[in-house]
C-alpha cells in the first residue's frame, strides 16, 4: 500500500492552527530555529531492512501480523515510514536476508518511494542452508583458513550486490569471538581476521567504505574479537583510509561514555557512523531515546560539533542508522517514533550556543557549562521537527496519521495476521 500526499494534506490542515502557535512560541526561544528546521528537512536516516517485523527474544516472538515477508514488501515499509516523516530516505539490507534477485527492478521499486541504499551487511555469525562449512567456533577468526576463506567470498558477495544497488558501504558485524578462557589465542583470532578483513577490503571500490562494528558480548560472552571501539578501530587503522569504526549504542558495557568514543573517533576521521537505538541493560534494540535521552543530546552534542570542525556533512560522510528490534509494539511506528527522538536530539544539538560552550570550558566555569547543555536539553524542540516535516511534505503527526489510516489493518489484510519477516 502507499499513503496519498492529499490525505496527508488534508490531515495536516486539522493540525495547522495549534501547530503554528506551538512554532511561534519555540522560534521566540531558539534563535537559530529557522537555521534548525532547514537541517532538519535536509536530515535522512537509514531504516534496516530487519527491522521492519517483530523480532522477538530468545524465549518468543509475538506476531504482529502484516508483517513484510519479500524484499518488495520491505521497501513498500520503508517507502510508507518515509512518507510519513520525509526523513527516512534510506533501506540498508542484510545479505543474505534480502538477496536482491533482479537488481534493476529492485533499484526502481526504491526508487518510486524515494529510496536509495544505504550500507549493506554482511553475515557470517549464523549457517546458512546451503553453506559448506561452519560458523560455530567464528568466520573471519577461525582456525581454519576454508572457514575464513568462505566468510571473505560471502563479504565480497555482498559487496557485490551492493554495487548493483549503488551502496556505498559494507559494513561487518562479526560474532566471532570465545565463550571460554582457553578457548581462542586472541592474538591469533585478531591477526586472522585482519587477513581476512584486509581481502574483502582489497574488493572495495574506490568510493566504498568498510565499516567496522564492534560489541562488547553476545552471542560470544567470554571475548569477543570486534569487542570495543579500540579494537576496531585498530583493526580500522592497519585497513587503510576507507575502514572506519561503527558504533551501535547497545554495543557498550554499561555506563561507558559514548560521547566521548563519539569526539575521539571523529578527531581521528575514523567515525563511520551509527546503529541508533537504546538499552537498559545490554543490546536491548529499544527505541532510541526510550531509556536514555540525555545520552542521545550529548551524543548529538558532540556529533555536531565534531561534523562542524570537519566541514562534514552527515548525508554524505556518516552513515546513520537504526538498528532496533520490537517485541511488543508495531514496528512501523516504533521506527517512527525512533527516528523522532533521534531528530529531537539532533534538533537540541544544533541549538547548543558553541561559543558560550566552549568560554566556560575554558574558564573552568563548570555550572554555566552544564547549564548551557541542560538548557539545550530541556528545550521543547517538537515544533522546529513537525515544521520541518510539513515543509517536506511528511505528516504532522506520523503516528497519528498512521493510525487514522489504520496502515496496520490494512497490511494485516495484504500480507495475513500471522506473519514471520525474513531476517532476525
Ligand atoms: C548485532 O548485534 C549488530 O547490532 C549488527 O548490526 C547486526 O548485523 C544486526 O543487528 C542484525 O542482526
Ligand atoms: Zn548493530
Ligand atoms: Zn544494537
Ligand atoms: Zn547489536
Amino acid at each position: 500500500m502507499k499513503l496519498n500526499k492529499e490525505d496527508i494534506q488534508e490531515y495536516n490542515e486539522g493540525l495547522l492552527e495549534f501547530h503554528q502557535e506551538k512554532l511561534a512560541f519555540t522560534k521566540k526561544e531558539v534563535t537559530n530555529a529557522e537555521a534548525i528546521i532547514q537541517k532538519l528537512v535536509d536530515f535522512q536516516i537509514a531504516i534496516p531492512s530487519w527491522a521492519l517485523g517483530t523480532g522477538g527474544t530468545r524465549f518468543g516472538r509475538f506476531s504482529g501480523g502484516g508483517e513484510p515477508a519479500t524484499l518488495e514488501q520491505k521497501i513498500e515499509d520503508v517507502g510508507l515510514l518515509h512518507a510519513l516523516n520525509q526523513a527516512s530516505g534510506a533501506i540498508s539490507l542484510h545479505i543474505p536476508w534480502d538477496i536482491p534477485k533482479d537488481a534493476a527492478a529492485i533499484k526502481a521499486l526504491a526508487d518510486e518511494h524515494g529510496l536509495v541504499f544505504d550500507a549493506v551487511n554482511s553475515n557470517t555469525f549464523q549457517d546458512q542452508a546451503d553453506q559448506e562449512l561452519s560458523y560455530k567456533f567464528g568466520s573471519l577468526q577461525h582456525t581454519d583458513p576454508a572457514v575464513r576463506q568462505q566468510a571473505v567470498d560471502h563479504n565480497i558477495e555482498v559487496i557485490k550486490h551492493g554495487i548493483e544497488l549503488g551502496s556505498k558501504s559494507l559494513t561487518v558485524w562479526l560474532s566471532d569471538g570465545s565463550c571460554f578462557p582457553g578457548q581462542i589465542n586472541f592474538k591469533k583470532a585478531f591477526e586472522n581476521t585482519l587477513e581476512s578483513l584486509q581481502k574483502i577490503y582489497a574488493e572495495l571500490p574506490e568510493d566504498w567504505k568498510m565499516f567496522v562494528e564492534y560489541k562488547a558480548f553476545e552471542p560470544n560472552f567470554y571475548s569477543m574479537t570486534v569487542g570495543d571501539w579500540g579494537q576496531s578501530l585498530l583493526f580500522a587503522n592497519k585497513l587503510g583510509p576507507k575502514a572506519k569504526t561503527l558504533v551501535d549504542l547497545g554495543h557498550h558495557l554499561p555506563n561507558a561514555n559514548i560521547e566521548q568514543i563519539v569526539s575521539l573517533l571523529m578527531m581521528e576521521g575514523k567515525l563511520a557512523g551509527f546503529h541508533f537505538n537504546d538499552s537498559k541493560y545490554a543490546d536491548d534494540d529499544l527505541t532510541a531515546g526510550a531509556i536514555k535521552p540525555y545520552q542521545l543530546f550529548l551524543i548529538f552534542n558532540e556529533l555536531v560539533a565534531g561534523m562542524d570542525a570537519a566541514g562534514m556533512n552527515h548525508a554524505k560522510d556518516l552513515g546513520w542508522m537504526i538498528d532496533a528490534s520490537h517485541n511488543v509494539k508495531d514496528p512501523l511506528e516504533d521506527l517512527l517514533q525512533s527516528v523522532e527522538a533521534i531528530m529531537l536530539a539532533y534538533a537540541q544539538a544544533l541549538s547548543v550556543d558553541k561559543e558560550a560552550l566552549e568560554n566556560a570550558r575554558e574558564d573552568n566555569d563548570v555550572v554555566v557549562a552544564q547549564n548551557i547543555l541542560q538548557n539545550a536539553f530541556r528545550t521543547d524542540m517538537r515544533a522546529l521537527v513537525a515544521e520541518a516535516r510539513l515543509r517536506a511534505g511528511g505528516a504532522l503527526n506520523p503516528i497519528g496519521f498512521y493510525r487514522k489510516m489504520d496502515v496496520r489493518d490494512k497490511l494485516i489484510r495484504e500480507r495475513g495476521s500471522k506473519t514471520v519477516a525474513t531476517g532476525l
